[in-house]
């Protein structure tokens, strides 16, 4: 794509770190890397207990400053539709779905009317004498021009709604989605900040316990939220346009958020991009779209919509948490 060779966000800058982390990872064994997950995992569950320590002598966690959010964008039990649009792009592609809905409804009821037709009138015993005839140029010729006109009228409007997806536009803000067997981790390229974001209930093998639901309650969801709510999330402000970087540490995964009418595999050596701009505060889940290996179906994705002000607060807080580049010390080298 055009606008991933323009690096106008500066956003290939590499951390050598974070090069030769994903080069060891890459170099590792399939068992090696689940060990190098599970110590990855130990260490990061020592983190936190040792960050949790730290809230109490003042610093809180990064997703407390988001406080409760309405979920938004879910699938529910039975839906058949669409999640509510949150995007233009979500609301171009709904729309054109029912446009679609109607012209294959005409053309079915066409070519059903026309079978009734022939079965009816046109039976051995309602027409014996069949007539002869074996071309009919006006009617050759309408046969092919209505479906040539009918594909440049959906033409019309679906490639405009392709190329809005697809043209990238220039972001508030530039986040990294990287996809891992079988989590999703994100790097705010402003901020030189990145963390993971895993199921919860990941750590209970991916089962329901009742363990979990109290970690999904306190963590502000419903126990009909498992195996969609993560423990870290995606936060974004509301109103500005994100521009997700999608590529992939091992196999092919895919990043979406349906009710953004976003998404976008994740191929590893490749960086990929989609953007979005919701407008609507609340939680937003997606799940990874790519058959990725055992554990594909415990990788959600989870994007909280927040306001400007909160955003600015969560920022400062991932920041100090993740231990990122401050927002001061943009301003000051921006002047
Ligand atoms: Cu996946």
């Amino acid at each position: 794509m055009v606008s991933t060779l323009k690096d106008t966000t500066g956003s290939f800058r590499l951390t050598a770190a974070a090069i030769w982390e994903e080069a060891r990872f890459r170099l590792l064994s399939s068992s090696e890397r689940d060990k190098d997950l599970m110590r990855f995992t130990t260490l990061k569950s020592g983190l936190l207990a040792a960050l949790a320590g730290l809230s109490m002598a003042g610093t809180a966690q990064a997703q407390d400053v988001l406080g409760t959010l309405e979920v938004k964008g879910a699938p529910i039990p039975g839906g058949y539709g669409f999640q509510p649009a949150a995007t233009e792009l979500a609301r171009d592609l709904q729309w054109l779905d029912g446009m679609l809905l109607v012209i294959i409804t005409a053309i079915v009821l066409f070519v059903m009317g026309l079978m009734a037709w022939v079965i009816l009138r046109h039976n051995r015993k309602a027409n014996p004498e069949p007539a002869g005839f074996t071309h009919n140029s006006p009617l050759e010729i309408a046969w092919t021009i209505v479906p040539i006109v009918i594909l440049v009228f959906i033409g019309s409007f679906s490639l405009p709604v392709l190329f809005k997806q697809q043209i990238i536009p220039e972001g508030d803000i530039t986040i990294k989605a990287t996809g891992n067997q079988w989590y999703w981790s994100y790097e705010y390229q402003d901020h030189e900040f990145t963390f993971d974001s895993y199921m919860i209930g990941a750590d209970a093998e991916n089962k329901m316990t009742p363990e979990v639901e109290a970690e999904l309650i306190e963590a502000g969801y419903k126990k009909e939220h498992f195996l969609l709510a993560t423990d870290t999330a995606v936060v974004v402000p509301v109103n500005k346009v994100v521009v997700l970087q999608v590529t992939s540490a091992d196999v092919i995964h895919s990043w979406t958020i349906p009710a953004f009418g976003v998404k976008q595999d994740a191929v590893p050596g490749r960086l990929a991009e989609l953007w979005f701009k919701a407008e609507e505060e609340g939680v937003y889940f997606g799940q990874c779209s790519e058959l990725c290996g055992i554990a594909h179906a415990y990788m959600p994705i989870t994007v909280k919509v927040v306001s400007q002000e909160v955003y600015d607060a969560w920022l400062d807080s991932a920041i100090e948490e993740y231990a990122g580049k401050p927002r001061a010390i943009d301003v000051a080298s921006a002047e």
